[in-house]
């Protein structure tokens, strides 16, 4: 293993050796990602990529408070794509891979220097050194304390194994200024000699749609615990109840589990609010006789679930909610059971709109029920809830996608929401989020048996 030494590195070895452990999860519920699984993404990425560079910037501190002299996040958390190949949740850090022309593959990061006065404030931080080789098995890590000289000798300088076939960055918004800055300068730096660029980001986007075996082990349990959730507010639902108070117990459910934060805005709402899509201020009453919509999922290890349940607040579907719930509930299970390799997002929706509008008889008249499924049946999961990658892209075992059809009528105050996480396998696929009750009896069960005031 090659490793370059940081001043003083020595003397705060005892300390680098907790900060390790902090930094890369490793005291996490969750754990570390294994370094050999690193090593094996980032070497997909560089085979992807052929020959070339490509830069790649982690998240910085959002300080909630800008003019406090020691920054503090409310939650601070890694960009995804930085987390994926590094496994690390250190801020201001950059990550190179080189694909050299002769076949050679590098991997090379930078760490901010510890300062041991700010470790007052901030806890043992994660430096450059062995400890950081070792957990991203990447055997070159720098300082980060002008990393943009660093880079761009790394990249220019002679003693890099020869590239062409240009730069690879990511672009769009979102991007941390820093790394739009560095692109900026990478790719204008030369006069003489223009550089290609690439786009980074979709290149690992479509990797990030098949899951390897660690992210599948962190979505189980992020789905696990969402599932968990489910239930327990299942039976906590009574009239009289506010949204609030179930949002409560299901985060609450997510952190005694261990889940670091929710993946998206947990979405509960209750009669009207049931039909507002995104609808994430849980301020409403439950009242009997209405509907509730749980929107959810837990965050667990930079995973995220996204399972959705509709139950009744009273403990009782009434004749017409259980006449459009299993309308629902038949159109979702119509779409699972299209699912296999080398099927596609788009014939999936086309599916459960078929068998909406066939199988919507007189529920919804005048015209079929197709009127109020008023957005699109999946997205895929992953480490953001909607997560990257092309939509138009086959089917292949290892990917996950949400399947979930819906009916809205705010007239009615009805609307209803049955969403599954689904893994497509070899042979089709299996749905990840089956511990979460979906059928009317077993809801109706769940919620009598929890229940003694309910009416
Ligand atoms: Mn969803």
């Amino acid at each position: 293993m090659r490793v370059e030494f940081s001043h003083g590195y020595s003397v705060l070895l005892a300390v680098v050796c907790l900060a390790g452990v902090l930094e890369a999860q490793a005291g996490s519920p969750a754990g570390a990602v294994p370094p050999e699984t690193l090593q094996a993404r980032r070497a997909k990425v560089m085979e992807a990529m052929g020959t070339g560079v490509a830069v790649l910037g982690s998240a910085a501190v959002r300080s909630i408070e800008p003019h406090g002299p020691h920054p503090q996040d409310s939650d601070f958390r890694q960009d995804n794509d930085f987390f994926y190949l590094t496994g690390l949740e250190t801020p201001d850090s950059w990550l190179v891979l080189i694909a050299g022309e002769d076949g050679s593959r590098e991997a090379r990061l930078f760490l901010p220097e510890r300062d041991t006065a700010r470790e007052r404030w901030t806890g043992p931080k994660l430096g450059p050194g062995p400890e950081a080789a070792g957990l991203t098995g990447i055997d070159t890590v720098l300082p980060a304390n002008g990393a943009e000289w660093g880079i761009n000798r790394l990249v220019f300088g002679s003693r890099s194994p020869a590239w062409t076939g240009g730069v690879f960055v990511r672009r769009g918004p979102g991007r941390p200024e820093a790394e739009s800055e560095l692109v900026r300068e990478l790719v204008f730096r030369r006069t003489g000699r223009p550089l290609t660029v690439h786009d980074l980001g979709h290149l690992i986007a479509q990797q990030r749609l098949i899951k390897d075996d660690d992210e599948l082990r962190r979505l189980r349990r992020a789905i696990d615990i969402t599932a968990e959730a489910q239930r327990e507010a299942m039976a906590a639902v009574q009239p009289g109840m506010w949204e609030y108070q179930i949002e409560a117990i299901i985060e609450y459910v997510f952190r005694r589990n261990g889940a670091e934060r929710v993946g998206f805005p947990s979405i509960v709402g209750a009669g009207v609010n049931s039909t507002t899509l995104h609808y994430d201020e849980s301020r409403g009453p439950l009242d009997a006789g209405d509907l509730i919509i749980m929107d959810i999922g837990a965050e667990f290890g930079y995973y995220t679930a996204d399972i959705t349940r509709t139950a009744p607040v009273s403990g009782r579907f009434s004749e017409r909610q259980r006449e459009l719930y299993q309308l629902v509930l038949a159109t979702q299970q119509a779409a699972i059971d299209s699912v296999y390799p080398g099927t596609t997002m788009g014939r999936l929706n086309q599916i459960a709109r078929s068998y909406l509008q066939e199988h919507s008889g007189d529920l919804c008249e005048p015209g079929d029920c197709t009127q109020y499924f008023v957005h699109g049946l999946s997205h895929w999961l992953g480490m953001d809830v909607h997560d990257v990658g092309d939509y138009r892209t086959p089917l292949a075992p290892g990917m996950v996608l949400t399947i979930e059809p819906g009916l809205y009528l705010p007239a009615e105050r009805i609307g209803i929401r049955i969403e599954d996480d689904i893994l497509v396998t070899e042979n089709g696929s299996e749905v990840l989020s089956r511990m979460a009750p979906r059928d009317v009896d077993a809801i109706e069960a769940l919620m009598s048996s929890s229940s003694t005031s309910r009416n």
